[in-house]
């Protein structure tokens, strides 16, 4: 019995010690980061990027924008904010490398690239 016990509580060590591995696999650090772009002056910066980088465009103008990507004046449907109004923000995950144009759909002359790189 006391044997039995004893394989027991070591069986259940394993799972823990294996749950354990999973959670730290799971948390490797994955370099997610989050850039923050403010929107001044009717500029879309140009900006390069490591990937799965979250970027935060802020409108720092009085007029609202957007950032749509694709060149001016196409979307290519890659992603596209509604109007951010004055303090507003919108963000989103480059999930994959690559030279990404956008421009604002209010402004069409605002234009800009991001530059997702490994
Ligand atoms: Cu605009």
């Amino acid at each position: 019995m006391k044997k039995n016990f004893f394989v027991l509580i070591c069986a259940v060590s394993l799972m823990i010690f294996n749950l354990g591995c999973g959670n730290r696999v799971a948390s490797v650090p994955s370099h997610e980061e989050t850039v923050e772009i403010e929107i001044i002056d009717f500029i879309l910066e140009d900006v390069s990027v490591s990937v799965s980088t979250t970027i935060v465009w802020t409108n720092m103008d009085y007029k609202a924008h957007t950032v749509t990507s694709g060149i001016s004046p196409k979307k290519d449907g890659t992603w596209d904010s509604p109007f951010i109004e004055q303090g507003d923000t919108f963000k989103f995950q480059f999930k994959e490398t690559g030279s990404f144009p956008y421009w604002c759909r209010v402004h069409p002359f605002m234009v800009g690239t991001i530059i997702v790189e490994d």
